[in-house]
């Protein structure tokens, strides 16, 4: 087992505490001094506090400068801070339209024609602090300031962070120590790493959080109650500081665990009373309070199912509950018969959102909003994408990705997913024709939603590092800023996480973007080949396993047998699941010839010796990619190691012993892997490399 290490005791042997928001000592500091020396704002809020908090802190640290703050703009230099309202635009020569296209959270960041001044004003306040994290980003970065004029926003609405913390401090696929928000089934008494957590998902422009885990247990339930409502108010109390709207994960259950009713019926009169009441009182005690994230009959948990009711009714009790207060449902699409009988070949867990969701389009409330895992499995490393994005087209919808790298080496492993999340957000499902991108249905343009957005399953704990790997401190920065823009490249992020963390060093640079930007298809590599997924142990999810959810009743198989591989899913001979998609994309994935070679199995049973596009045989592609991912671990093993000296001990050291954990798992893959295909087909490697 990883050992945890203990905040208290190492915080001050690392700056891997502060992630991106270290505030390095920049090498030219004379070129930032005179506009930095003062701070004046246009508008008092708790956000333009923070603001200024973040803003002294930061040019102290990096300049060596203790900021003059006051009150108003003079004739001298200084940065200023307001918002669209309480800027004097015209005085310096602004016009209001430049503010045309960006919403509340939004921002114009500019440098005046004098040079004096350097303005972050925002739409509302929001923008406003968005803007000081990106000021401060381009002076950590070393940028000219001589000229700014950017005007930006967020492209997605609600940028959302899904804590699976439990009570008693665990976490569910939690790979780097325990919650920082909950201890010994209560709240942590000391909150300082909520306040830094929350400055940390602000910088990226994170605006939403739920707290717990969407597994909601018996404690848990108790959130919604005056045992525990002051101190959820005391955590949105911080929370809010940062612009991030607190949400609740909840028991749909309640009713009757927390309210004795008989029941839990979303169409019983007092079950729908009880619901108004609750979230009166919650209202009471948070009045911006975001909503409810619902995870209901799924894997045993209760829903709707249980009084004979659907999802629409289930979820749309909660929605009138919480309309008044322009609160939120959450309802997760994570929904799959878990009990499945494998000897029962059309039973596709694959097919199971599209066809629970998919007949009810139109017909939930307009404050729900359904949340759609990226793919129609679980997170794995490869899987096509979710045929209900794009398919609901008269509902609001929000788009889970995972953070936490439960199938993807659980932060002992380095795997950057920006590049997989950038492929999800710029496949075209052709739902509306060419271009439907899952990008544009997501940020609500495409069907002119009302809400929509992202969400992601938080990789952090209470170690001192937050990630466990400080390498998968780039998996969170990197979803923030891709979700605020998803037309930012991977390099431009990778190098911004890369410079803002360890400094321009052209070498460490270049070094690490090296490791990020191979660690995906690496870890593709050496795990479950060609789509198929899931040759992982069951419960924990970290190595290999071939047959560890085979003839189970989860309902993710690979059918391997002497003579091939792969799970039919065509619609002629299959299991249909290659319907859901639009046009092209169903008849690209329904076509054994057509389909791609990284998702084959994944549609198609095919023999081992069938050819690939590459021109590699099944067979042969297997031990290439086995092989191959074992040596790139090798290469990132020397890359690493030739930073030594050049990058902080605490991390090099860190990063090392991960990678070295990286290694043991990465040829315990390669070997089980290997020898289980070449016993079953009896096929031996070309290049007759050793396999066991
Ligand atoms: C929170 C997978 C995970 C579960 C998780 C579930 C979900 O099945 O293994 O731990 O439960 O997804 O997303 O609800």
């Amino acid at each position: 087992m990883q050992k945890t290490v203990n905040f208290d005791s190492n915080q001050l042997l690392t700056n891997s505490y502060h992630c991106w928001l270290q505030y390095k000592r920049i090498d030219n500091p004379l070129t930032y001094s005179s506009i930095a020396s003062t701070i004046s704002f246009t508008a008092k809020t708790i956000l333009i506090d923070s603001a200024i908090a973040e803003l002294k802190y930061a040019l102290e640290s990096m300049l060596n400068i203790v900021p003059t703050v006051q009150p108003y703009p003079t004739n001298e230099f200084s940065i200023v801070l307001g918002t669209f309202e309480s800027v004097n635009l015209k005085g310096y020569g602004i016009s209001p339209e430049l503010f045309d296209d960006v919403n509340e959270e939004g921002y114009l960041l500019k440098t005046t024609a004098d040079k004096k001044k350097v303005l972050l004003i925002g739409k509302t306040d929001k923008g406003t602090l968005y803007a000081t994290f990106h000021f401060l980003r381009i002076l950590q970065r070393e940028e000219s300031i001589e000229s700014l004029e950017i005007v930006e926003g967020p492209r997605n609405q609600l940028r959302m962070m899904n804590q699976w913390d439990n009570m008693d401090g665990s976490i569910e696929r939690g790979y780097s120590g325990d919650s920082i928000f909950f201890h010994g089934n209560d709240f942590s008494e000391d909150l300082t790493r909520v306040r830094d957590y929350a400055r940390l998902l602000s910088s990226v422009g994170v605006n939403a959080i739920s707290i717990n885990n969407v597994n909601v247990w018996d404690v848990e339930t108790n959130l919604i109650t005056k045992a525990f409502l002051p101190k959820v108010k005391k955590v949105a109390d911080i929370l809010r500081s940062y612009a991030i709207t607190t949400y609740l994960s909840i028991n749909y259950a309640s009713p009757m665990e927390l309210g004795n009713l008989s029941t839990a019926d979303p169409l019983n009169e007092k079950v729908e009373k009880w619901w108004a009441e609750k979230v009166e009182e919650i209202y009471n005690y948070i009045p911006d309070f975001g909503g409810f994230v619902v995870k209901a009959d799924s894997e045993g948990r209760p829903g709707p199912f249980t009084y004979g009711r659907g999802h629409v009714e289930g979820a749309n009790v909660l929605a009138r509950a919480l309309q008044p207060f322009a609160g939120k449902v959450i309802w997760r699409c994570f929904v799959y018969n878990c009990l499945q009988d494998w000897r029962d070949r059309k039973t596709d867990r694959a097919r199971a959102a599209y066809d629970n969701f998919k007949p009810l389009d139109g017909q939930f409330l307009e404050n729900v909003i359904l949340q759609i895992k990226n793919g129609p499995m679980d997170f794995q490393v490869r899987e096509p994408i979710s045929p209900l994005l794009g398919a609901l087209k008269e509902t609001n919808q929000v788009l889970e990705f995972q953070i936490a790298q439960e199938y993807t080496g659980q932060q002992k492993d380095v795997c950057y997913l920006i590049p997989q999340w950038k492929e999800i957000l710029n496949f075209d499902t052709h739902s509306e024709g060419e271009g439907s991108t899952v990008k544009s249905i997501v940020d609500g343009s495409l069907y002119d939603n009302k809400y929509s957005g992202i969400a992601a399953v938080s990789n952090i704990g209470n170690d001192v590092n937050w990630t466990g790997n400080t390498l998968a401190q780039a998996n969170l920065y990197g979803f923030g800023r891709l979700i605020w823009n998803p037309e930012l490249s991977t390099e431009e992020i990778t190098d911004e996480w890369i410079q803002l963390t360890f400094g321009d060093d052209l070498q460490v640079v270049e070094q690490i973007k090296y490791i990020l930007l191979h660690s995906w298809k690496t870890y593709e590599n050496y795990t479950a080949p060609l789509g198929i997924g899931w040759m992982v142990n069951p419960d924990h999810h970290y190595g290999p396993n071939v047959d560890g959810y085979e003839y189970s009743k989860w309902g993710t198989y690979h059918f391997a047998d002497r003579d091939g591989i792969g799970v039919n899913r065509t619609v002629e001979t299959g299991t249909g699941y290659t319907g859901q998609y639009f046009g092209p994309n169903a008849k690209v994935y329904n076509s054994v010839e057509e389909c791609p070679d990284e998702l084959l199995l994944f549609f198609h049973h095919v023999p081992y010796s069938h050819k690939l596009h590459s021109g590699e045989t099944v067979i042969q592609h297997i031990y290439n990619t086995h092989f191959q991912g074992v040596e790139e671990v090798g290469k990132f093993i020397e890359k690493w190691n030739g930073l030594e000296g050049k990058i902080e001990s605490w991390i090099f050291a860190n990063v090392k012993e991960r990678l070295r954990m990286q290694l043991d798992n990465a040829m315990e893959w390669r070997d089980r892997i290997n020898t289980y295909f070449y016993r079953k087909s009896g096929i031996p490697d070309e290049l007759g490399r050793t396999i066991y």
